[in-house]
């Protein structure tokens, strides 16, 4: 009778990894079983599957929390990438997890853009994702029903927008759902612009003639974030909670969350990479259409106010590095020309491709260039956002009992076309940027989804995750007044 060999510890080990945390930095073996970290440390038994790292940088898989995917517009214009090919551009870039939004539209439910939106993902993403919300009309039902009911189910995040019309709360209503967001322990995410500003300077800029893309940015200055950004600091300062300013562009509205922060609020930012790598002058330096490819709201600023935006990421200010992705395709009707026309830059699709870049691009020109250190690009691109959105620590770490999500980094120079990326978007305004590294290895879930070559497709394999509360949130602001009228004896205040 002959003996069936043992069978292998593990379903997954990767070997000799240059382990990398948020915190730490380790040389060891990681083994994986039924998809999770099972075990972490030198010479440990066999895998069914062996990958040797050869002492390559090993981070956890990036966390994307904020990208468009099939999201809802308005008119011809229609988002290029859906849950396919979105998640297989950001799986080859590193990324693990990612966080869209389900939009509310004004005049519906909330609850039915989760649904719609569940729908639309399932069986299709590669890796995990959660969901955003966006609140767009906080009705009696779903400041009192609906948005309790999704949060305590597991959405417990949710956007709101000072600007574009199809999308904007007033300030009456952001201090409504401000007080939901503290009464139920959820995250408030803000784009803060003053949306009268803006239609104003655009109705000005276009009875002038002033039509071309780079017109975006001069209609859209920083005193309109640093207003708005000052704006909703007031309001969560009122209501006692803390609240996240997202795509945070420059050094004015850095200037406002520092300040609060100076006064113990907890206000929380995110960034993006089109704010260190790409400036105003990325929307034309004549009234060519191709900025309309750079078009997205905030604006890329100068190059001064990158080097803000360096120093914010580095020294704490921003928690989350997101990529902002909100892909439009360049030729066709549906994407930054619609129905093929060049339209006036207010009428221009706002968002760039980038969910595949966002991590290549700041471990290259942040950790390889010397910039950041790497615990803290595991921080930005992973831990931070992980803790930011309930997801930690299941995501965002390399520990044991957490996902099995991990990049294996490769360093090399080369110079980034469009060709080289998966999603399925025309254009990359990174085109001719020079890279130090890439991914040789995306691990979502111990699969193996990219090899450094070949994206493997796992339809299905992503799952969506149910967000815990955001553990940002656990350190309250501090409290502004003695008699606080968002409170009702039971809310726990
Ligand atoms: N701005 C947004 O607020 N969302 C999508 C893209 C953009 O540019
Ligand atoms: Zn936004
Ligand atoms: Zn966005």
């Amino acid at each position: 009778m002959t003996e069936s060999p043992p069978a292998a510890a593990f379903d997954l080990v990767v070997r000799n990894a240059r382990v990398i945390t948020a915190a730490d930095e380790m040389h060891c073996d990681i083994g994986v079983k039924d998809g999770r970290i099972m075990q972490m440390g030198a010479g440990l038994a066999g895998g069914t599957r062996e990958i040797d790292a050869q002492g390559r940088a090993v981070t956890p898989g990036g966390v994307d929390a904020h990208c468009h995917l099939e999201e809802i517009t308005s008119g011809p214009v229609r988002m290029a990438d859906d849950f396919d090919t979105g998640t297989r551009a950001a799986a080859c870039g590193g990324t693990t997890t990612v966080i869209p939004f389900a939009a509310q539209q004004k005049g519906h439910s909330l609850r039915a853009a989760v649904e719609e939106y569940r729908q639309r993902a399932a069986g299709r993403a590669h890796v995990d994702y959660a969901f955003h919300m966006i609140v767009t009309d906080p009705t009696p039902e779903v400041l009192e029903r609906e948005l309790p009911a999704l949060i305590a189910e597991g959405f417990t995040s949710f956007k709101i927008y000072m600007t574009y019309d199809a999308l904007k709360l007033d300030d009456g209503q952001i201090l409504d759902v401000l007080s939901v967001a503290r009464a139920h322990g959820a995250m408030a995410m803000v784009h803060a612009e003053n949306a009268e500003c803006i239609a104003w300077l655009t109705r000005k800029l276009e009875a002038a003639g002033r039509t071309a893309p780079r017109f975006h940015a001069v209609a859209r200055p920083m005193l309109v974030e640093r207003e708005a950004t000052h704006r909703a600091i007031s309001l969560a300062e009122l209501v006692d909670v803390p609240i996240l300013i997202v795509h945070v562009s420059g050094r004015e509205a850095v200037e406002q969350i520092r300040w609060a922060r100076s006064k113990g609020l907890k206000i929380f930012a995110e960034t993006c990479p089109q704010y260190l790598f790409l400036t105003s002058e990325d929307l034309g330096l004549d009234d060519s259409y191709e900025g309309a490819k750079c078009v997205c709201s905030p604006p890329p600023r100068d190059s001064a106010n990158q080097e803000v935006i360096w120093d914010g990421l580095n020294d704490g200010l921003f928690s989350v590095f997101s990529s902002d992705h909100a892909p439009f395709r360049w030729d066709g009707e549906q994407g930054k020309r619609p129905q093929g026309q060049e339209v006036a830059f207010g009428r221009i699709p706002n968002g760039i491709p980038g969910i595949e870049t966002r991590m290549p691009l700041l471990w290259s020109q942040g950790v390889l260039a010397g910039r950041m250190t790497p615990q803290r690009f595991v921080e930005l691109t992973s831990t931070g956002p992980a803790k930011a959105y309930g997801l930690h620590p299941r995501k965002g770490c390399i520990a044991i009992g957490a996902d099995a999500d991990l990049v294996i980094w490769q360093e090399g120079d080369f110079t980034l076309t469009n060709g080289m990326l998966h999603h399925n978007v025309d254009y990359t305004p990174y085109e001719g940027m020079q890279f130090k590294a890439w991914p040789a290895m995306t691990i979502a879930r111990g699969q193996v989804l990219w090899d450094g070559r070949h994206f493997t497709p796992a339809p299905g394999h992503g799952q969506l995750l149910a967000c815990g509360e955001p553990s940002l949130l656990a350190e309250r602001a501090r409290f502004t007044h003695r008699y606080r009228p968002q409170c009702t004896a039971d809310d726990g205040c």
